[in-house]
């Protein structure tokens, strides 16, 4: 890889003023090219948060996490030199931006394609996952486990890969099977998979996924789906 390697993000985000510029102010800017914010039809002004504090927004109107992510990747394949790496975090500031370093360099050594960050073998702060959410992950974990092999503790938003490593996965759930869609996509693929502890806290503003009951339950139906479905075969 090169001297200066070239790492993009995407933070796919709805509704999330409020805790944007935080999760924005504490991304290792300096390691970082380019930091693509993917407005999925916010109405609380998150777009011009996002854009002041430095990123440039994407705009999705199709909702979903899956299409957010989807369209932060077209647009990080528009660039005219490809990334190497590719980082994915929540817009929520649960995640820990400043633990970016500990995800992509394992793959910058060419130690590993895929890096999960895992809130179980790290520091989950009390509250911050809810007990559904952790419930979900640790059922999903397990499924994982046996059904493909890959040692998986945690489906979590943090993550970076090796940008063409990600292009062969074919990416394409439209929402909450896109973390699942990953793993076990990557472990049909062989890819060299491994999870560092990541720290979690409490998010800002309001939960549209654990906390809500139809989110808990759509998102299990899809992530069990998504399990499933690419394991036949
Ligand atoms: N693009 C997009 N992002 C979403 C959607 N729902 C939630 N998010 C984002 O996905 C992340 C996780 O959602 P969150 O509400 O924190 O779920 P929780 O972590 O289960 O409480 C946050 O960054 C949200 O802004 C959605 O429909 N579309
Ligand atoms: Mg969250």
């Amino acid at each position: 890889m090169n001297d200066a390697p070239l790492v993009d993000v995407v933070i796919p985000a709805l509704n999330e003023r409020e805790s944007l510029p935080l999760v924005l102010g504490d991304l290792p800017r300096e390691r970082l090219r380019e930091i693509f914010v993917v407005d999925n039809g916010s109405t609380d002004g998150s777009a011009d948060v996002a854009r002041a504090a430095g990123a440039t927004v994407v705009d999705e109107p199709r909702r979903g996490y899956g299409s957010a992510c989807l369209a932060g990747l077209a647009q990080v394949r528009r660039q005219p030199t490809p990334p190497d790496v590719v980082v994915f975090l929540d817009a929520d500031y649960s995640d820990h931006p400043d633990e970016l370093p500990g995800l992509v360099d394992p793959i910058l050594t060419g130690e590993a394609d895929f890096v999960v960050g895992s809130r179980i073998l790290g520091n989950a702060e009390p509250g911050a996952l809810l007990p559904q959410g952790r419930f979900g992950n640790h059922l999903a974990g397990f499924l994982i486990r046996r059904l493909y092999g890959l040692k998986v503790t945690d489906l979590g938003p943090f993550r970076a890969i090796r940008w063409d490593a990600l292009e062969s996965l074919e990416m394409a759930d439209r929402d909450f099977g896109w973390t699942a869609e990953m793993q076990v996509k990557a472990a049909r693929q062989g890819l060299r998979y491994r999870e560092v502890p990541v720290s979690y806290r409490k998010r800002r503003g309001v939960s549209k996924i654990t906390g809500t009951v139809m989110g808990t339950l759509r998102a299990s139906h899809k992530i069990l789906y998504t399990v499933f479905r690419y394991s036949r075969g």
